[in-house]
């Protein structure tokens, strides 16, 4: 071995230096140790298709704690070859090739098809502590994903720093924002592959900005371990990397409904006057949050004695009504003598502190503040003991907030010191991962405390903080810019793993309007977390709060996510095996089409599997829409669409333009006003015809962890279109469905003869029309008649008992 491994020599100079020839290599358990004078390489294959490459600097100890990846390679099978001038790396879906001299990595597919190569001039390169990896650019490669990242669906020509960064009322193309997650997807000449740099340290990834030669990340300091997915789909580079980094958990069912929030409401009767009116209006709703001012003087784990004198019973009240209880809890604990929290954890010192061992304070709400040192394992348990105050008042949620972290000045000083799990860490290193240990010290308290799933909504979090909390985009403005900037936000995340994920409705900073909030309520009941809030001191925010029209534009889109949940809990559940996310960019699908990435279509995405969502902004009368391959019909009417065309849709304050997939089986249910409460017992699917589809219907019991002792329904639905078939599979798990019978709406299936059989013996069949939304109300005197309901007419339907064991429904 290298003895000049650990010698002190300083690190570089301020000129570059790239990884040179390779000195020596041997095995080592799944995979390769290269030697080189300046840097050490370990490869390591973690499955068919990821490849793991971390190298560090021969005099420096490589830091070992990774808060984003869990997983340990799977043990597969894998060949190494040597050749004169490389080792060539193969498993079953990757080749890896090491050139020797000097050491330069690219990666091809089984088939031999280049995925992606170094630059071959500078590779992995140093300046001083600084580390970076140059990448080839092919002239047609186009780049996604990056996660909570302003800016365009194809990343090409911009870079994006990861700094975890409170950034109130931001541009619409502002960065870094709050959340970093240093993963991006590479898309050409029909392949994709993806890059994960697992290094917290602030960091920079280059999509050719400012230059025509390469790609490139970079990190201020540490090593540069990267994992390569293979892919091939852009669905598996996401499932490979959720496969490292985590998925989230099954959310309580409640936590996707309409949330209500609000900087602050306050006292008592402000929130259970909203909760009421939501009731009063007949406008679904499951969730209202307290915002700081809950807190005597902004401290943590206190309630403010005369605004809430009984938190316990406020959140029974609200209950009883049929709402959950969420909370903001900030990092920052004033250091006021006196003060439980500060003077517990100032005892167990468990604060982030300088270098002599004082105490570090920033200003936040509370004034001075000392910060939990969130990345020691005992800063968190006590933090997750702490939980129970809350809990005990009835809080079943817990919103994260000001985690980036934030203090007055936003610039923490880089010499503030964190455990890093006992391996120790500078400001530089922690500050991206702070706010994701904070989100997993919360959620534990809460899982603990509750005994069942708690929310969690974060704003600050690193690769990996799914599997702790929600994520929202932080302090928006009132815009449209700013409403399609989020649904990009969104599409974004969702490509790096994030599969919860969500924006302010309305806008946080700025007042909205009426057509605005129309809009964004439209497509916010499209978005994974659907929540309304706004900023102190501005107008009421309510959906009632806009007027009449605005008002019923909203209990429309409200309670079509509601008929629509249990297709939604079936993608969340999706997301919570594989990664794939709910809110999904048109480029998990039709990667390799063209105009999914022009301006006017790429904030379009699918909602779950089969729901086409538009979002435009709220002032136009058309829009332009494009539907991809396939065949497509407008979910309102039904009217059908040949895929691969563009079109201009004329809409109206109450039209978001949504398309259903051909093929598409969308299971739906009746209204509830919040989903405490069980819909009829009847699971209406829609069914539409022209391709062959599947489906995972899952259901559970929507709060405890049951499901993952096997107590959950789940069966899969396939429409066999060629067979004129839809076929149930038997249902798995040892739950019963809430629903008794199931019935099916077939729509554009006008060509065919009116029968159909279940299991050989012939169903009636009954005519239904349907209307996915109510008329505006005629509430306007003056105003012209209010246009007719939209309705489908006349879809043939079938009802059948929703029995355990396998059935099929065929038609002719
Ligand atoms: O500096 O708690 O993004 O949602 O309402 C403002 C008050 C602090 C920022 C959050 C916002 C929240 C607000 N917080």
């Amino acid at each position: 071995m290298n003895n000049k491994k650990n010698a002190a020599a300083p690190i570089g100079g301020s000129l570059n230096e790239s990884l040179p020839a390779m000195d020596s290599w041997n095995k080592i358990p799944h995979g390769l140790l290269i030697q080189t004078a300046i840097a050490t390489v370990e490869i390591s294959v973690y499955d068919h298709a990821v490849i793991r490459t971390n190298i560090y600097r021969n005099q420096v100890k490589p830091g070992k704690v990774s808060y984003a990846v869990q997983a340990k390679p799977k043990g597969i099978a894998f060949e190494v070859t040597e050749e004169s001038d490389r080792l060539v790396i193969k498993t079953e879906a990757l080749q890896m090739h090491i050139e020797k001299n000097p050491v330069r990595f690219s990666y091809y597919n089984s088939a031999g098809r280049l995925l992606n190569t170094d630059d071959p001039a500078f590779g992995t390169s140093w300046i001083g502590t600084e580390v970076t990896t140059y990448k080839k650019m092919h002239s047609d490669e186009k780049y996604i994903g990056m996660g909570e990242k302003t800016g365009n669906l194809n990343r090409r020509g911009k870079a994006y720093t990861h700094w975890n960064t409170d950034k109130f009322g931001y541009a619409a193309d502002a960065d870094p924002l709050y959340l970093s997650t240093p993963f991006f997807i590479g898309l050409r000449e029909g392949l994709c592959y993806g890059i994960f740099m697992d290094n917290p340290h602030k960091s920079v990834v280059s999509f050719g900005a400012s230059n025509n030669r390469f790609m490139y990340y970079t990190a201020s300091d540490g090593n540069m371990d990267s994992y390569f997915f293979g892919g091939p789909s852009v669905a598996d580079i996401i499932a490979q990397y959720s496969s490292l980094t985590g998925t989230m958990e099954m959310p309580p069912l409640w936590s996707l409904g309409f949330q209500q929030c609000r900087y602050s409401y306050y006292p008592e009767t402000e929130p259970l006057n909203a909760a009421r009116t939501f009731r009063e209006k007949d406008i679904p709703c499951d969730v209202i949050y307290l915002d700081i001012h809950y807190m005597d003087a902004y401290k943590v784990f206190t309630w403010h004695p005369q605004r809430f004198p009984d938190p316990k019973r406020l959140s029974e009240t609200l209950r009883n009504l049929g709402f959950s209880l969420v909370v903001i809890l900030d990092p920052g604990i004033k250091t006021e003598k006196g003060y439980a929290a500060y003077e517990e954890a100032l005892e167990k010192d468990l604060f982030v502190k300088y270098p002599d061992g004082s105490v570090y304070e920033g200003q936040v709400w509370p004034g001075w503040s000392a910060f939990p040192d969130f990345t020691n394992p005992k800063a968190r348990e006590w933090w997750a003991a702490q939980i129970k105050h809350l809990t005990d008042a009835g809080v079943e949620g817990f919103w994260n907030d000001m985690n980036e972290p934030a203090a007055w000045g936003q610039h923490l000083p880089d010499l503030i010191e964190f455990d890093f799990e006992g391996e120790g860490a500078s400001h530089r290193k922690a500050r991206n991962v702070y706010g994701m240990q904070m989100a997993r010290a919360t959620y534990e308290g809460g899982k603990n405390h509750l005994g069942k799933r708690p929310f969690v909504l974060t704003r600050a979090g690193f690769s990996g903080v799914q599997r702790y909390a929600a994520v929202w985009t932080g302090d928006n403005t009132s815009s449209d810019e700013h409403m399609l900037a989020g649904v990009r936000l969104v599409n974004a995340m969702g490509l790096a793993g994030i599969a919860n994920a969500g924006y302010d409705i309305g806008g946080f900073a700025g007042e909205c309007n009426a057509t605005l909030f129309s809009r964004w309520i439209a497509i916010g009941a499209f978005s994974p977390f659907f929540r309304s809030h706004a900023m102190v001191n501005s107008r009421d925010s309510e959906p009632w709060t806009y007027g009449e029209e605005a008002e019923d534009i909203s209990r429309n889109y409200i309670k079509l996510r509601y008929k629509l949940m249990p297709y939604l809990y079936s993608a969340f559940y999706e997301a919570s095996q594989t990664g794939m996310p709910v809110q999904r960019s048109l480029a998990i699908d039709y990667t390799h089409d063209e105009k999914i990435f022009a301006s006017a279509f790429q904030n379009q995405y699918l909602f779950g599997n089969a729901i086409l969502v538009c979002p435009a902004e709220s002032h136009k009368e058309y829009v332009k829409t494009y539907l991809p391959e396939g065949k497509w019909y407008d979910f309102l009417t039904d009217q059908k669409y040949e895929g691969n065309s563009e079109h201009l849709v004329e809409i109206h304050r109450e039209t978001l333009p949504l398309y259903v997939k051909a093929g598409a089986i969308l299971p739906m249910q009746s209204v509830v006003s919040n989903l405490k409460l069980k819909p009829e017992t009847t699971l209406d699917i829609h069914l539409y015809e022209g391709a062959e589809s599947a489906f995972t219907y899952y259901e559970d019991d929507g709060e405890s962890y049951e499901h993952l002792q096997g107590k959950y329904y789940k069966r899969k639905i396939t429409h066999k279109h060629a067979h004129r078939e839809l076929h149930f599979a038997a249902a798995e798990g040892s739950l019963s469905s809430h629903f008794k019978e199931v019935r099916i709406f077939f729509h554009g299936f006008a060509g065919y003869k009116n029968t159909v059989r279940c299991n050989g013996a012939e169903l009636p069949i009954h005519m239904e029309h349907i209307s996915h939304m109510e008329p505006l109300s005629d509430f306007d005197p003056y105003h012209k008649p209010p246009k007719d309901r939209v309705v489908i007419m006349d879809i043939n339907t079938v009802k059948v008992p929703f029995v355990n064991e396998a059935f099929s429904l065929v038609w002719g």
